[in-house]
């Protein structure tokens, strides 16, 4: 038996297990089904630390249910169109194609090696003609119910990549994936409609177990207001002027309109004279970008549109103005302003010299400028209503009924979330299935011509250019209509890839089906899925689109659950020296050089012990080496043991048996609360109470020595597979440790021992007290002191001295 050798473990065991297949999905009806996910991988380059950081993770969960006896899923595939890949390969010269299935080659073989409890056989690209086949699918049926549609309107532009970005890849005015100030562009793009379901994915959060920041920021997201429209009427137009509102209490203070300046109306209000002031601030707001519109730090700006409304309830006439802190795609795109009470209608009121009447009482130290807060309202009332002295809620719901009556509005939600934009003007990535004919508008591609493949392009240009590079492909996109035979063209747009992430999950469970995207039974025997591991960063991006897809799919009646995710565990960063590892900084840190320097077992044991799993990990603060020693360690135990296989363990040493089965129990607990990293802190400490017993007696022919090395082998196969395996067959098992079973727990030996202490009066023994054995000086006194015979034995005298020794003794002097 030579020393520890992690390579020769992983070339050893690697095929053992790859012949047995223990991770394959049985789907047989044998045991309760449990779906594990983990976020599956862009294949921009081999494994980084934060892949091996969350499949480690992960992979103590997957691994604990298939010992707890579950039927686990656990697929693993790659989301390989998008334009990381793209970018990569139009530097590189190479089309992505070729990057892209290089990279994943690359990656399956580090996973293969890193020895996560997948089954390999669910194995799907979402770039592959047999998946996007579905996506297309999926997207006409989502078009045929109107939840997939085309329309014009000025759209997130990221000027860099090229393209367009949905509100959710803008983050903080800048692309999310190049950090360029995005601008705005009209264009004709096509969107889901993930508002109609605003309200649904709120109601359903209850539904879930996530972290309740991700919740939070869903819900900041979808952003529901309550409030009403109102409609003014505009002098010389028949049309009102429709605004929403979270105040209608206000109404008597809106003194004057503003409309976003890029929405149509604006256009249509301006004046002959104001036209060429108007045309000139357009300009300048189309160079705007969308977080200095909205920054409140910002001076602002506007111009006089030379049109009047009249406010509903004053009478009055009011000036409408044009100004960018409105925004084109918010509520209606009008507002009524109310500089008393709105802060950003004050710094406009104030500039522009317009009339500013309170109609909220402020307290009387308030000094400040617009009055947020609640008070009784004023100067609100005319021949028919009138709100003076209501609170804000009583005034808001007086007004709303009033206008309700009048026609003039009524109670309204609006939520912030928009429709997602899904068309990108680039190559790798899935085509969108509509054909567009000269004479019958948008027509859908038959399904049964899915997929529409992507044309090779092979040596073509693929540089963004700001049209789509398959619009160059001429042959590809002429074609015939497929209703009238006409001449027809295809859409040249592809899908964001967060389309194709929207649906894996489901895919998964019927790779090969090939009547649908995935087959229904199956699916509903498995969804939701039970646990998903993955980045925050996809709050309110793949994990909203998920959770639409899901619901639109329950709709259609393809799909009984109605979320996708039940519980949510988000892992932290990898970072280096306190920072995001990045090239600039040159802290990266190769996982490859790690594993080759460490072996897996040491940096998937790293990993999960750094502390907690939502915890950013600095890898210059860990010590991989440390984890190795440890390895070591516990591997020498299986050598060690001389109790023979099969032993019988409750003839052997009580003490070590009560460590070990206290280890396993609580073990479960901590996996089942995500405290990996005690959990192997409980590890370590088994294996030296088991170390200590070898060396100091029982000795290693105990039974309970073996019991303690098994179970520690058992337990390991969790974070450290291969050195688990060595141990089990050192301990003279057949493989796989991974699949051996969860250890029983005997309840009789978790029960805590107790100590017998003794309680003197003046030296008389005068009461006896079962106590655990790490009981504090403190709390014994105060248990002492609270006993019924002490205090009959003091009889009411205090105490002048209370000596404590822990445990056994409890020695008072009376006063
Ligand atoms: C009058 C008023 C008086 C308002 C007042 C607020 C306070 P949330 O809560 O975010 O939904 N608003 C409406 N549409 C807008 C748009 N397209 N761009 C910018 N602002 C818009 O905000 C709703 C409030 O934001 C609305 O209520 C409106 O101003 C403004 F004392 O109406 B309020
Ligand atoms: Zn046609």
């Amino acid at each position: 038996r030579g020393g520890y050798d992690f390579n020769a473990m992983q070339a050893k065991w690697r095929p053992v297990w790859e012949k047995l297949d223990p991770f394959k999905a049985k789907d047989d009806g044998s045991a309760e089904r449990r779906y594990a996910l983990t976020m599956f991988s862009y294949p921009s380059g081999d494994l980084h630390m934060g892949h091996a950081e969350v499949f480690a993770l992960h992979d103590v969960l997957a691994r604990y249910w298939f010992q707890q006896g579950y039927d686990v899923l656990n697929p693993i595939g790659w989301d390989s169109f998008g334009l990381p890949a793209e970018n990569a390969a139009i530097k590189r010269n190479e089309h992505p194609a070729t990057f892209t299935y290089a990279n994943i080659e690359t990656q399956a073989e580090s996973i293969r090696r890193y020895a996560i409890s997948f089954d390999w056989s669910r194995r799907l690209h979402t770039s592959d003609p047999e998946y996007y086949r579905w996506t297309q699918w999926l997207f006409l049926r989502l078009y045929e119910r109107g939840l997939a549609y085309r329309k014009a309107s000025y759209v997130n532009w990221c000027p860099n990549d090229q393209t367009v970005l949905a509100n959710e890849q803008v983050v903080q005015g800048k692309c999310e994936r190049c950090g360029w100030d995005v601008t705005k562009r009209e264009l004709t793009q096509w969107y889901f409609k993930t508002t109609d379901y605003a309200q649904r994915l709120l109601d359903d959060m209850e539904l879930l177990q996530w972290p309740e920041e991700i919740l939070l920021m869903q819900r900041n997201w979808i952003g529901r207001s309550e409030g009403a429209f109102a409609d003014f009427q505009v002098e010389g137009r028949s049309e009102p002027i429709r605004v929403f509102t979270t105040r209608p209490d206000t109404l008597f203070g809106a003194t004057f309109m503003v409309v976003a300046p890029d929405a149509k109306l604006a256009a249509e209000l301006v004046t002959p004279e104001q036209q060429a002031a108007f045309d000139e601030y357009l300009t300048k707001v189309k160079a705007t970008t969308e977080i200095e519109r909205q920054s409140t730090e910002r001076e602002k700006t506007g111009v006089f549109l030379g049109s009047y409304a009249i406010n509903p309830v004053t009478g009055k006439r009011i000036p409408i103005w044009a100004a960018d802190y409105v925004l084109a795609d918010y509520g209606t795109g009008a507002i009524m302003a109310v500089p008393a009470q709105d802060s950003r209608d004050y710094e406009f009121a104030e500039k522009f010299d317009l009339p500013i009447v309170r109609t909220v009482q402020p307290p009387a130290d308030f000094d400040g400028k617009a009055y947020t807060g609640e008070g009784p309202a004023i100067n609100s009332a005319n021949d028919e209503i009138s709100l003076d002295g209501l609170e804000v809620a009583e005034a808001k719901a007086r007004i709303i009924d009033w206008l309700d009556s009048k026609g003039l509005g009524e109670r309204t939600i609006n939520y912030r979330l928009r429709d997602w934009l899904l068309s990108r003007q680039r190559y790798w990535g899935c085509p969108i299935p509509i054909i567009h004919c000269e004479s019958c508008g948008e027509v859908p591609v038959p399904d049964d011509q899915l997929p529409m493949e992507l044309p090779d392009l092979r040596g073509a240009d693929l540089a963004p250019k700001g049209v789509s590079p398959l619009a160059a492909a001429r042959e590809w996109v002429e074609v015939d209509c497929p209703k009238c035979g006409g001449k027809a063209e295809r859409d040249t747009d592809t899908m964001d890839t967060f389309v194709d992430s929207s649906w894996y999950f489901l895919r998964y469970l019927s790779p090969e089906y090939t009547d649908g995207p995935f087959d229904q039974a199956t699916a509903d025997r498995w969804m939701s899925v039970y646990q998903y591991v993955g980045g925050k960063e996809h709050a309110v991006l793949h994990l909203l689109y998920a959770r639409f897809f899901v619901k639109a799919l329950h709709d259609m009646g393809l799909l009984k659950a109605v979320e996708p995710f039940t519980r949510l565990l988000n892992q932290g960063q990898v970072i280096n020296q306190g920072k995001a590892m990045s090239k600039s900084l040159g802290n990266g840190v190769n996982l490859g050089d790690q594993i080759d320097e460490y072996g897996v077992d040491a940096v998937r044991l790293t990993m999960v012990f750094a502390g907690p799993p939502a915890d950013d990990i600095d890898w210059a603060d860990m010590s991989p080496g440390g984890s190795l020693k440890f390895l070591q360690r516990a591997w020498r135990l299986a050598g060690a043991v001389e109790a023979p296989l099969g032993s019988d363990p409750s003839t052997g040493d009580v003490e070590l048996r009560k460590i070990t089965h206290r280890t396993v129990a609580d073990a479960a607990e901590l996996i089942e609360s995500h405290r990996f990293n005690v959990m192997v802190a409980r590890i370590m400490e088994l294996v030296n109470a088991t170390r200590k017993a070898i060396d100091a007696g029982p000795g290693a022919a105990d039974p309970a020595v073996r019991e303690a090395a098994e179970t520690v082998a058992i337990l390991l196969s969790l974070v450290a597979p291969y050195t688990a395996e060595e141990m089990w067959e050192e301990l003279g098992h057949e493989p796989t440790v991974a699949k051996t079973g969860w250890p029983k727990v005997d309840p009789a030996l978790l029960v805590e021992d107790t100590v017998t202490c003794v309680v003197q009066v003046a030296g008389k023994v005068k009461d006896r007290l079962e106590v655990a054995p790490d009981i504090s000086d403190a709390d014994l006194e105060q248990l002492a002191l609270a006993s019924e015979a002490i205090q009959k034995a003091l009889d009411g005298r205090g105490t002048r001295k209370v000596i404590v020794r822990a445990p056994k003794l409890v020695n008072i002097v009376p006063a």
